[in-house]
């Protein structure tokens, strides 16, 4: 198994019945279950995936919980330490839509800094049966003001736009977290050198 991988946490938000579940199974084992009851996520799930980023590997980890447990005691743990929440909502239900920005607050206030990406589905439902057009959504972008750091719309169905979904938000945060770094780098000061501020003090105290 591989370790000491760079690894990133992805947290899974929006609406009971939204395809959370069926968004982690389709991307970790290519499955997908039709289920006419409905079937609640109860507690959490966790599992992980190697992806490769431009000839380097990092591990994603993606946690998935229910809709309903929202406001439980899952809250703290769930969005602990999280790099990137999907906010997910189903293209043909427009309630699932309208209520994203609550999820916003949730993720804002629970998981700082985390990163905030937009994912419609169940686009397999055919045009005319979309609630949720291009307009709400580039309105809702707008609104947003650079809050969202990608727009994505999937089907777990047909196994549409999960896998690209998934690859450009690991690049996204593994871009990040490298710019991060470098920058870190940048700006330590290593032993020997004198701080620009500290010479001028202390030409200023010599009278
Ligand atoms: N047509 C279609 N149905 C989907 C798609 N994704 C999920 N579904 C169906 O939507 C229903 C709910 O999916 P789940 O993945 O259980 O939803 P969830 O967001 O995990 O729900 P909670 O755990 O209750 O929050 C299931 O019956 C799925 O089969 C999709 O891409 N297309
Ligand atoms: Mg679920």
């Amino acid at each position: 198994m591989a370790t000491g991988l760079p690894t990133y946490k992805v947290i899974l938000c929006g609406e009971y019945g939204v395809g959370k579940s069926s968004i982690f199974r389709r991307f970790m084992n290519n499955t997908y279950v039709v289920s006419n009851e409905k079937k609640t996520t109860i507690g959490l799930d966790q599992a992980s995936r190697i992806v490769n980023v431009n000839g380097t590997d990092v591990k994603l980890l993606l946690w998935d919980t229910g809709g309903m447990e929202r406001m439980s005691f899952i809250g703290s743990s769930y969005y602990r330490g999280a790099q990137a929440a999907l906010l997910c909502y189903s293209v043909n239900n427009k309630e699932t839509f309208n209520i994203l920005s609550q999820y916003i607050l949730d993720i804002v206030m629970n998981a700082e800094g985390a990163k905030i990406f937009l994912c419609g589905n169940v686009m397999d439902c055919g045009d005319d049966k979309e609630k949720v057009t291009e307009a709400d959504v580039d309105r809702f972008t707008e609104e947003c003001d650079n809050v969202l750091s990608g727009v994505y719309k999937v089907s777990c169905r047909d196994n549409i736009g999960i896998n690209e979904m998934f690859k450009d938000i690991t690049e996204k945060l593994h871009e990040m977290s490298v710019n991060k770094m470098t920058l870190r780098r940048d700006m330590v000061i290593r032993p020997g050198e004198t701080p620009e501020l500290t010479k001028d003090t202390s030409k200023k105290r010599c009278c």
